[in-house]
């Protein structure tokens, strides 16, 4: 095991997986003598520049030493790069036999005497920097280098992501910083990053990138936009990355002053057609348009009673003649539903909306659909829609930012979830159809298809806020080319290039990343209820109610009898016949729907019984206990990580997960109280409802403090909490378990205004003081801004006095919920 070696960069997470790190000496030593070391590169191009520069930094990185460039083929040997057509002309001896399609790669080591060459051939000159990333890739992760027969062809040719960055600089749902692309209403002067992203992407073989929130903003259709978007394009052509924009349905209107966007109207069509070839004017390689219509309050072709095809298609014209592509979301639903009505169902709507309209869109239209039927929960199973559309182009919609799971304060890697949605076989004509084949229109036989990510990046140093959280990015990449590679091999990929090739790092951040999904669900939200949070609000806190009783649809239908959405055909909203036949009779019946999915797909009472064993409503109980204890589990184990990984990154993740572990607890303690109060059925294991070591700020002796509720109830432990309204409050709890040597964990919250200061005395002596000054995502007392100071390794003996000083600050009334002492 080797102590990592002090780095000779600021570990920030800004490098991201292309640290391009010194190997470990037995790697290096054995690269050094794999690696030829000149480098030759066939063409001028400048993808082909990067590569050459990627490949020249990246050796010497991980190597120690320069690959020096040469102007004719070395007869000693030499890394060769370009493209296969380039290398077949100039050294045929080199080139594979066989040919390489757009974007694909082949990497191979050739040995002539004593002389060994490796070549990167690429399809075309994006092929050739894939090649040379996938050739380092090897690199970091001491992989053999010679000999080497690789020929990767992706899997599909949309490999995109989107941006939901508003032109103002925020970004909705965004969770790593401001926007790269845009600030105060326009394009940022200093595109320098948007540049290094280019980069990240083409690592990992995305191919084109949407640049602006889907809830678009009219003006980028706009005359003065164009040399705008074309500064983008100019930032990300190098990185053979396209650039898109989303458009608003009703721009002919607000921005071209038509009188109507009525996709039927010939003015309108003129209109699209004048904007489109502006932009194709500025942009020759332009990718094309995201259209969000007709859903969440955009504007879409139900104005004019035209059907989706037909908006599609007015937009779709305008950019054939310059092989642009328009990417129609599929995420069309009524948010205004009665939830009152048994058989209303928003799960039905993506289906319901475009199964109809199959074969009525033209070639160049995707139907842009998110894996579930609802909106990126943390369990859902996969849309019916990706079977519905058989004459239709498909791309699948996957979420990486962190929206509802835990929006990047929580670790949570997507990609075992992406997996199982990816590999799940729709049965569709009673033959194999994984989602992933039929959305790069393997089943179907589609000319285009592919994936889609909602990207997780912004300006903070290291992209994402959570240095974990690069991860899905890097997954979404990966799994977008390669379907088929596991979420175990991406993972490991993943973190030998970001944190090195230990072992015990490697086994570490595998388990804790390939076991964060579930253990997320299990405390937020299990069995296919999907997120128990705030629905109307932040997504963020608990909330277990607030999905019910409004239009938006995301209901669960808990009450005191039961549990879950009978989305059944026989008895329920008919949600379970969209699927082809096979599937749709397996979750026709609670006995075969799998555990997982049942209260997505039944309603049943707390007392039915899991095939795994428990009951539904001990399964509840139990999978929030396993969750909580699970992210206790890891700040453990990433402890163990000390000094065998940067400092730097080392504590801001310890500081991270500790923060998961204590909102964990909350969750737990949140969501198994309402389900007791709810249900009246009592934990088998007593656990609910008793809390050793806890003494809730409500039985504290008070001076200035006042009691207080807390909105949702469950959110804050015992009756409600205890805020200060005035200057400064002391509570003080009395400590009557055994003496010894303890941690005192305090319940305090912390929400997005003000910085209140906590100072924690015992006898007269300050053991702790601190200022809740985190920009959690809530303004109020509930289970977001509810946080967690632990004070480790404190003497206490009964009687003792815990003293607990609040100054409030702004909005913040340095309010506590409880003590807990163990
Ligand atoms: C961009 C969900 C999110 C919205 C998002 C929308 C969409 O409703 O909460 O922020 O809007 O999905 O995908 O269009």
């Amino acid at each position: 095991m080797a102590l990592v070696a002090a780095p000779a960069f600021a570990e920030n997470g800004h490098a991201a997986w292309l640290r391009y790190a010194p190997l470990a000496p037995d790697a290096a030593a054995r690269a050094g003598a794999e690696v030829p070391r000149a480098l030759y590169r066939l063409g001028d191009e400048v993808p082909l520049q990067r590569a050459e520069d990627e490949l020249r930094k990246g050796v010497q990185g991980m190597l120690g030493r320069p690959l020096e460039p040469v102007n004719a083929l070395p007869a000693s040997g030499a890394v060769v790069v370009g493209t296969l057509a380039s290398i077949r002309a100039a050294a045929p001896a080199l080139a594979p036999a066989g040919e390489l399609p757009a974007d694909a790669f082949w990497l191979r080591t050739v040995h002539q005497g004593n002389a060994s060459f490796t070549v990167i051939a690429g399809g075309d000159v994006r092929g050739t920097l894939y090649g040379a990333f996938a050739w380092l890739r090897k690199v970091a992760q001491g992989e053999l280098l010679d000999p080497l027969d690789d020929r990767e062809v992706p899997y599909a040719p949309v490999r995109w992501v989107n941006q939901w960055d508003n032109l103002n600089g925020t970004i909705e749902r965004g969770y790593g910083g401001a926007s790269l692309f845009w600030a105060n209403g326009k394009v940022r002067d200093d595109l320098t990053r948007a540049g290094e992203y280019g980069r990240l992407l083409a690592s990992v073989g995305i191919n084109a990138v949407s640049i602006n929130n889907v809830n678009a903003n009219p003006l980028v259709l706009s005359p003065e936009f164009v040399p705008q978007i074309a500064k983008v394009a100019d930032v990300m052509r190098p990185w053979g990355v396209r650039v898109a924009i989303a458009i608003d349905f009703g721009s002919p209107q607000s921005v071209g002053k038509l009188a109507t966007y009525d996709p039927l109207d010939p003015g309108v069509a003129a209109w699209w057609k004048a904007r489109t070839d502006a932009l194709y004017a500025a942009i020759p390689d332009f990718a094309g348009f995201v259209l969000k219509a007709d859903s969440e309050g955009r504007v879409g072709p139900s104005t004019y009673h035209r059907t989706h095809a037909d908006a599609a298609n007015v937009v779709a014209r305008a950019l054939k003649p310059h092989g642009g592509i328009l990417f129609y979301r599929g995420f069309v639903y009524d948010h205004h539903m009665d939830w009152r009505n048994l058989k209303n169902d928003r799960a039905r709507a993506a289906y319901d909306n475009f199964h109809p309209l199959d074969g009525q869109f033209d070639d160049n239209v995707i139907i842009q659909i998110k894996h579930g039927p609802i909106d990126f929960q943390v369990r859902e199973p996969a849309s019916p829609l990706f079977a519905g559309l058989e004459k239709t182009n498909e791309a699948i919609e996957l979420q990486i930012t962190q929206e509802y799971f835990g929006q990047a304060r929580h670790a949570v890697f997507i990609a075992p979830m992406w997996k199982e949605v990816l590999d799940f076989d729709m049965r569709a004509h009673d033959q194999p159809s994984p989602v992933k084949a039929i959305v790069a229109g393997r089943v179907f036989h589609r000319p285009l298809g592919g994936f889609v990510g909602v990207a997780n990046v912004g300006d903070d140093d290291n992209w994402t806020n959570n240095h974990l959280s690069q991860a899905n990015l890097y997954a979404f990449g990966r799994l977008a080319w390669n379907p088929d590679l596991s979420a175990a091999d991406i993972a490991s990929e993943w973190t030998r290039q970001t944190f090195g090739t230990d072992p015990p790092v490697g086994r570490t951040l595998g388990e804790l990343l390939l076991t964060s999904w579930r253990t997320y669900e299990n405390y937020t939200g299990p069995l296919g209820l999907q997120n128990l949070t705030d629905i109307t609000g932040n997504h963020y806190s608990v909330a277990v109610e607030a999905s019910e009783e409004n239009g938006w649809g995301q209901w669960h239908r808990a009450d005191a009898n039961g549990v879950g959405m009978d989305r059944s055909v026989a008895t329920g909203t008919g949600f379970v016949g969209q699927y082809p036949p096979a599937v749709a009779k397996m979750y026709e019946s609670i006995d075969t729907t799998p555990d997982d999915l049942l209260l997505f797909m039944h309603h049943v009472p707390y007392t039915q019984r899991l095939k795994s064993g428990p009951t539904v409503i001990q399964y509840i109980y139990d999978s929030h206990y396993a969750g909580a204890e699970a992210v206790a589990n890891y700040v453990a184990m990433w402890k163990g990580l000390r000094g065998l990984v940067d400092d730097e990154r080392y504590q801001a993740v310890l500081k991270q997960l500790e923060y998961q572990a204590g909102q964990a607890i909350v969750w737990r303690d949140a969501v198994t109280r309402w389900f007791h109060k709810e249900s009246g059925i009592s934990d088998e294991q007593g656990r609910v409802g008793r809390y050793p070591g806890r003494i809730e700020a409500e039985s504290a002796a008070l001076q200035g403090y006042q009691l207080t509720t807390v909105q949702p109830w469950e959110a804050a432990s015992g009756s409600g909490a205890i805020e200060c309204r005035t200057t400064s409050c002391t509570a003080t709890f009395t400590y009557s378990g055994t003496a010894g040597t303890h941690d005192i964990a305090v319940e305090y919250f912390d929400v997005n205004t003000g910085a209140a200061h906590y100072r924690v005395r015992i006898g007269g002596r300050v053991v702790a003081e601190w200022t809740a000054d985190d920009h959690i995502p809530s303004r109020k007392l509930d289970g977001g801004s509810s946080s967690r100071y632990v004070i480790a390794g404190i003497a206490l003996k009964p009687g003792d006095e815990i003293e607990i000083e609040g100054t409030p600050n702004g909005q913040e009334t340095a309010a506590l919920d409880y003590v807990e002492i163990r």
